[in-house]
C-alpha cells in the first residue's frame, strides 16, 4: 500500500545513466518467460509514447544467433534471478556488438546479470518463494515504466505526461487492492477451468503480453493447456478451436482498441465458445448467455497491465487449488534456471 517513489527508484540508476538515455536512439531487450511479457508490455510503451524503436527477444534464441544492432542502441536485460543462464550469455554477448551501454532490471542486487551490467534498475519485489514469478512480474512493469519516464525525461518528454504516469503509479497500490479484494469471485470462476484441458487468452495492444502471462500462469502451477492470442490473430487460425470445450479469456483493453476487441468477444461468443471478460467497468461490455463479465477497476491505461495482471494471476492460483497441484513448487520447473 506504499506509494511509490519514483525519484528513488530512478535514482538507483545512478548518474551514467542520464548520459546515455540522452544519447540513445533504440532500445534492445532480452528476457525469458514472464520477464519477457513484462519486457513487451515496456516495448507498447516505449514506441508509443517515446517513438522509440524497441526490440524484444527472447534470450534462448538472441544468444545464439547472428544479430543486427541498431544504431545508438540500449541493450536491457530483465530478470527477477539476476541468474538466468540465456540472459546472462545474452548479456555477454552484447558486449561485442557495439550497444551504447548496458542495463538490467533485476530483483537480486548481488546477482551475475548486476555485475556484468553498466547500469542497474533494482525492482525491490523481495524474496518470491513460490517458482512461479507473480509479485516479481508487477514490479518489473513498475520499474519499467519508471525507466520509461526516466528515459522520456532525458529525451525531453513533456512533464504533463510525466505527472500522468507518476499519479497513475501513485494510485496503483489502491487498484491493485481492489483486484485482491476479488479474490472470492475468481475463486468461484475458476471451477470452470478446472474441469476442461485447454484454455484460450485474448488481449489487445499493451494488454496482449498479459494474455500471454496470464496463459503461462496457467500452464506452469495448474497444468492446463493454455495459449495467448493478440485478439485481431483470431482469424487467421485459432477461431478453429472454439467450441464448448475451449474457455477463452479475454483481457479488455480500457482505451481505443475496446470497440475492435468487442467484435472479437462477438466472433467467439457466436461459434458457441464460452467467455470471461475481464473488463473495466465503463466498458460496457454486456453479460449474456454464453458471456460472463468480470469487473476490473482501472482508472489510468498505462497501468491498466498492472491491475489486470492480479486477476490473472488468482485465477490460476485457484484453478491449481482445485486441481491439488503444488502452487509454490511446479513439477519439472527451477527458480532460477542456470544451465
Ligand atoms: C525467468 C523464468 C521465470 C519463471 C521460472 C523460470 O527467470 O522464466 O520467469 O517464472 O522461474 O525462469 P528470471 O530470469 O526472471 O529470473
Amino acid at each position: 500500500g506504499r506509494v511509490v517513489d519514483h525519484q528513488v527508484y530512478i535514482e538507483t540508476l545512478g548518474e551514467n545513466a542520464t548520459k546515455v538515455f540522452e544519447q540513445l536512439d533504440a532500445i534492445q531487450i532480452i528476457a525469458c518467460g514472464t520477464s519477457y511479457h513484462a519486457a513487451l508490455v515496456a516495448k507498447y510503451w516505449i514506441e508509443h509514447y517515446l517513438k522509440l524503436p524497441c526490440l524484444v527477444e527472447i534470450a534462448s534464441e538472441y544468444r545464439y544467433r547472428e544479430t543486427a544492432v541498431l544504431p545508438n542502441s540500449l541493450f536491457v536485460t530483465i530478470s527477477q534471478s539476476g541468474e538466468t543462464a540465456d540472459t546472462l550469455a545474452a548479456l555477454k554477448k552484447s558486449k561485442d556488438e557495439g550497444y551504447l551501454a548496458s542495463l538490467t532490471v533485476c530483483n537480486s542486487p548481488a546477482s551475475s546479470m548486476v555485475r556484468e551490467s553498466d547500469l542497474t534498475l533494482l525492482t525491490r519485489a523481495g524474496a518470491e518463494i513460490g517458482v512461479a514469478s507473480t509479485k516479481a512480474f508487477t514490479a518489473q512493469l513498475v520499474s519499467l515504466l519508471l525507466l520509461m519516464i526516466s528515459i522520456g525525461k532525458a529525451k525531453g518528454m513533456k512533464s504533463s505526461i510525466e505527472h500522468e504516469f507518476v499519479e497513475a503509479l501513485e494510485h496503483l497500490p489502491h487498484e491493485i487492492q481492489l483486484a485482491l479484494d476479488q479474490a472470492k469471485e475468481l475463486e468461484k470462476l475458476s471451477g470452470a477451468f478446472a474441469e476442461k484441458h485447454h484454455t484460450l487468452f485474448l488481449g489487445r495492444g499493451q494488454q496482449y503480453p498479459i494474455a500471454m502471462e496470464a496463459a503461462l500462469k496457467l500452464k506452469e502451477i495448474s497444468y492446463i493447456h493454455a495459449e495467448a492470442y493478440a485478439a485481431g490473430e483470431l482469424k487467421h487460425g485459432p477461431l478453429a478451436l472454439i467450441d464448448k470445450e475451449m474457455p477463452t479469456v479475454v483481457v479488455a483493453p480500457n482505451d481505443n482498441l475496446l470497440e475492435k476487441l468487442k467484435s472479437n468477444v462477438e466472433e467467439v461468443r457466436s461459434r458457441g465458445g464460452s467467455l470471461f471478460v475481464f473488463a473495466d467497468k465503463s466498458a460496457n461490455i454486456q453479460a449474456s448467455n454464453g458471456i460472463t463479465v468480470f469487473p476490473v477497476d482501472s482508472q489510468y491505461a498505462i497501468t491498466a497491465p498492472m491491475v489486470y495482471t492480479i486477476p490473472m494471476q488468482l485465477l490460476s492460483y485457484y484453478v491449481a487449488v482445485i486441481k491439488g497441484t503444488d502452487v509454490d513448487q511446479p513439477r519439472n520447473l527451477a527458480k532460477s534456471v542456470t544451465v
